[in-house]
């Protein structure tokens, strides 16, 4: 039966797509497909139309919600039925039916009615999970061991708890957290595959749980529950130092089990004082120095209903049963994602033994290897060799990055770590004494399990790696935090680093839970007076906070995902945030000039070792800062008239004159020269609008000279770099902005890049031309704040971009500039509307350009022309074309607007 039911309704959609109506797919839910663990009121819901015309728009659409997905298609049951509602959003729509329960699950489904009035078939069903909405919903207790815990070393701790199922077992769900890092297992399966749970969060105020559907891991009769803890974020090593306990010394298990009986009764299994508690293999786990395992110690079935248990302890209650800072898990789990295995194994110059996995990468190292009983391989982590072709890890400072596994000798054994992560392209391997072949290891990345959108490939193959470094820098950094760097002893969310790639990394995944979740905490750790700390979660002092450019997080992180997904709820949250910063710096400033505070400025400039020309490039740190006010403030007025906060809109645009008075009077000479002299000065100004309209002109030709005077290189840092490319092509120096961006030689992305880079570095001189190192005192290969130029290529080079006042790409540019050497370049960009893609060449004196448009959207295409020439599309003017709206065709240019669908453009170049 229901195989004819699939069959039926593969049929209905191959018909209906073949006469050409409309189709609705791709159901969102809170921007996640199918969630558990919503825990708001009016969870947001999206879908995409499809169908095989052009110009596909909604005119109307009705949704409908139940409590099974079999009274959905009976129209009873229904906790809301929208109705017909004549409207085009198809995006972010709150759901608005009776008010949603904890723990169910709801069935959903959506038709639409489009631009002909013609209605859709309804969409496949889709569901979600409420989470625990009143903290009366959890019955578990805190717990941690019963025996006493070894402080120094702090081997895992597991916990054990049995149970009768009297009953036939309808749906379970789980709700887990811990005070530290938790990996759970029922009757000796793993519950889920996130992992590094409960994630990391601002743990005073904000601490996530997981909710898991595990109904198939019970059963009728008796079950196990176990679960090892690790010391994770909460109290493990972390800043640098080797501090530890930043939340608190005791790790500590929250686990509720909710079972339905098909007989409609319910029972709760919770963590309590009858649980019981040992020690098993893992004795030693941080998330800087590794893990270590003793297999010989690992305590087999302990996760089965019939392990015998009897000297294990029991456990005690926390002393701490806090469950008001509990909230449910937003963003995307860290999941385990591309395996890679060693190309090459080889003995250095040092005689070590050493493996490369091809690939700086963020994860762990799975081993399948046999050894005697008591004997151990230990693998330890390097992002790079230095310059004899040695194992180098003095740039890890304290973080040792070292998993230690210790035999059983009986077989073959397989070996992970549980609650650790490294960050390495190389693995030295001691210890063992037997063979090693490739077979022996998989590497494994993991990361935050974001959807990937965006690809950006061109004909030159430099910047195709660059393209690649970016994507690696933004994996192994984006794992639950936006971390600067995943390797040495640090690994902290700055904030400068995540606001200067949030635009870009929003390109290449789909972030927007991501971010909303740190946001969530940005505003969590922002001090009473609107201070924003230096990174977040803050684990630093009370005072690391306020430095300009690193706390403007709290403003452009909201604005650029508000930008890329057009969640207005965001920014709604968010605003409170947003103006305390603003309020912060205006009650430091004078005469509206914030010179005060310390700054880090333009973080890792150009800063040469010989520095007898005077070349480094330095830029005043209190020009910085204006900038950044300005910016700030602008980024707040913009978000009070997207939420209509009228009096605020009209207080800060005055605000705003003001900040830019007071920098004209304070850092511009009457002609328009900066105080200083830099690109990033330059950049600043230019990108933030701090100089009037008839000075620009002249401040860009100035940056385009200083470009020339350092032959064609950048000299930006954090601060500059990623505004650079964007402030040349919008003052009419794309050439140069090109030439920057194809520069080879250092500084430049792609001297990296030829030094056989494989992610973004933290300096622009990691590692010399003659392979000698940057101070190991501040140098990562695995930092994702120079890789901003992504956004420029996506924005710029294939021209994909979205309106601003018709964000998350609701109204899309299409405005592709070719230039540089490069004869090819293609983005895609999957958005919540569907997949857009700009991919253009030249040949033959003609500039070829495929354009690809979701449904529900309209773009606005510029295409370049010569001599006002005529763009054809599929052969034939676009002038003529019923399907196409031409705005404008001038001698370089010709501008016009589509609809949904494919588009293939040609004109003379
Ligand atoms: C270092 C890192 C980080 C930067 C801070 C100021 O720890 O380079 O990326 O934001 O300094």
């Amino acid at each position: 039966m229901q195989k004819l039911v699939l069959l039926c309704l593969i049929f209905f959609n191959f018909f209906a797509g073949a006469l050409g109506q409309t189709q609705v797919n791709s159901l969102l839910c809170e921007n996640r497909i199918n969630p558990t663990g919503i825990d708001v009121s009016q969870p947001l819901l999206s879908w995409q139309l499809s169908g095989n015309r052009r110009n596909i728009h909604q005119s109307a659409y009705e949704l409908r919600v139940g409590t099974s997905s079999k009274s959905l298609s009976q129209g009873k049951g229904l906790v809301w039925n929208s109705g017909k509602v004549s409207a085009d959003q198809s995006v972010h729509v709150p759901y608005g039916g009776n008010p949603l329960s904890s723990g169910k699950k709801y069935y959903w489904q959506v038709r639409v009615w489009d631009d002909k009035g013609q209605a859709s078939g309804w969409s496949p069903v889709a569901e979600w999970q409420m989470g625990l909405l009143q903290p009366g919903d959890w019955k578990a207790s805190w717990i941690e061991p019963g025996f006493i815990q070894d402080s120094v070393s702090r081997p895992s701790p597991l916990f054990r708890k049995t149970f009768q199922a009297s009953k036939k077992i309808q749906s379970a769900t789980a709700y887990i957290t811990a005070r530290g890092m938790y990996e759970a297992r029922i009757n000796g399966q793993r519950v889920g595959d996130a992992l590094l749970t409960p994630g990391w969060t601002s743990y005073r105020t904000r601490l996530q749980y997981q909710q898991y559907d595990v109904s198939n891991l019970l059963r009728q009769g008796a079950n196990a529950i176990g679960v090892t803890l690790g010391v994770g974020w909460y109290s493990g090593h972390l800043v640098w130092e080797n501090s530890k306990n930043h939340y608190g010394a005791r790790t500590a298990l929250l686990f509720q089990l909710n079972i339905q009986y098909t007989d409609g009764t319910e029972e709760v299994i919770s963590s309590d004082n009858s649980w019981k508690s040992s020690t098993g293999s893992i004795l030693y786990s941080e998330i800087y120095h590794g893990e270590t395992i003793d297999a010989r110690k690992e305590k087999e079935g302990w996760s089965d209903p019939g392990y015998d248990d009897h000297t294990w302890s029991g456990v005690q209650l926390s002393g701490d049963n806090n469950k008001s800072n509990l909230i449910a898990t937003i963003n995307e789990p860290v999941k385990r994602h591309e395996p890679f295995k060693p190309i090459k194994i080889f003995t250095t110059p040092a005689g070590e033994k050493v493996m490369d996995f091809g690939q700086n990468l963020v994860g762990w190292v799975q081993v399948r290897i046999r050894g005697n009983a008591g004997d151990s391989i230990v693998l330890q982590h390097a992002e790079v060799l230095d310059k004899n072709g040695n194992f180098y890890t003095e740039n890890l400072r304290l973080a040792r990055q070292k998993n230690t596994y210790i035999f059983k000798g009986n077989g073959t054994e397989l070996f992970e770590p549980h609650f650790t992560f490294q960050g390495f392209r190389y693995v030295k391997v001691t210890g063992f004494n037997g063979e090693i072949s490739p077979d022996n290891f998989t590497a494994y990345a993991l990361y935050s399990d974001m959807p990937a959108t965006g690809e950006f490939s061109c004909s030159n193959q430099l910047i195709n790696q660059l393209q690649h470094n970016i994507q690696w820098g933004q994996r192994g950094n984006f794992l639950d935090v936006p971390t600067d760097c995943p390797q040495r002893d640090e690994r902290l969310g700055w904030t400068a680093d995540a606001q200067a790639f949030s635009r870009t990394a929003a390109y290449n995944r789909q972030v927007n839970n991501f971010f909303a979740k740190w946001l969530k905490d940005v505003a969590a750790d922002q001090r009473a007076d609107g201070s924003v700390p230096f990174v977040v979660p803050n684990v630093l002092g009370p005072s690391d906070m306020g430095s300009a450019g690193w706390a403007d997080a709290a403003t452009i992180v909201p604005w650029n995902m508000y930008l890329a997904y057009a969640d207005r709820r965001l920014l709604e949250q968010q605003y409170p945030s947003m103006k305390a910063w603003v309020e912060y710096i205006r009650g430091k400033s004078q005469q509206d000039l914030w010179n005060s505070g310390f700054h880090f400025g333009d973080w890792l400039f150009y800063h040469p070792d010989d520095d007898l020309d005077g070349r480094a490039a330095v830029t005043d740190k209190y020009l910085i800062t204006q900038c950044y006010y300005a910016h700030s403030t602008q980024l707040l007025i913009n978000a009070a008239q997207v939420l209509g906060k009228t009096a605020d809109v009209a207080e800060y645009t005055a605000l705003l004159q003001r900040i830019k008075a007071a920098f004209m009077k304070e850092y511009v000479t009457p002609s328009g020269r900066l105080v200083s002299s830099t690109q990033t000065a330059y950049v600043l100004a230019l990108n933030f609008d701090m100089l009037p309209e008839d000075l620009r002109e002249q401040a860009a030709l100035r940056l385009v000279e200083n470009v020339k005077s350092y032959n064609n290189h950048l000299t930006t840092g954090f601060l500059g770099t990623p505004y650079l490319c964007h402030v040349l092509s919008r003052f009419g120096h794309l050439d140069v902005a090109y030439t920057l961006l194809l520069q080879e030689s250092y500084p430049s992305w792609l001297y990296p890049v030829k030094m056989g880079a494989t992610t973004i570095w933290e300096r622009w001189d990691g590692q010399k031309p003659d392979h000698t190192f940057e101070n190991a005192s501040m140098n990562s290969f695995n930092h994702y704040a120079y890789g901003a130029i992504g956004d420029w290529m996506y924005r710029v080079i294939t021209g994909i971009d979205t309106k601003e006042d018709a964000p998350g790409y609701r109204q899309i540019i299409i405005r592709p500039r070719p230039g540089g050497s490069l004869t090819q370049a293609s983005g895609t960009l999957q958005t919540y509307y569907g997949q857009i893609k700009s991919s253009w060449q030249l040949q033959n004196g003609q500039f070829i350009l495929d354009v690809e448009v979701p449904a529900n959207t309209t773009a606005t295409v510029y295409v370049p022309v010569k001599n006002g020439g005529t763009v054809m599309e599929n052969g034939k003017a676009v002038s003529e074309l019923k399907d196409i709206k031409l705005l404008n065709n001038d001698k370089d240019q010709a501008l016009f607007e589509i609809g949904s669908g494919k588009y293939h453009f040609t004109t003379a170049l």
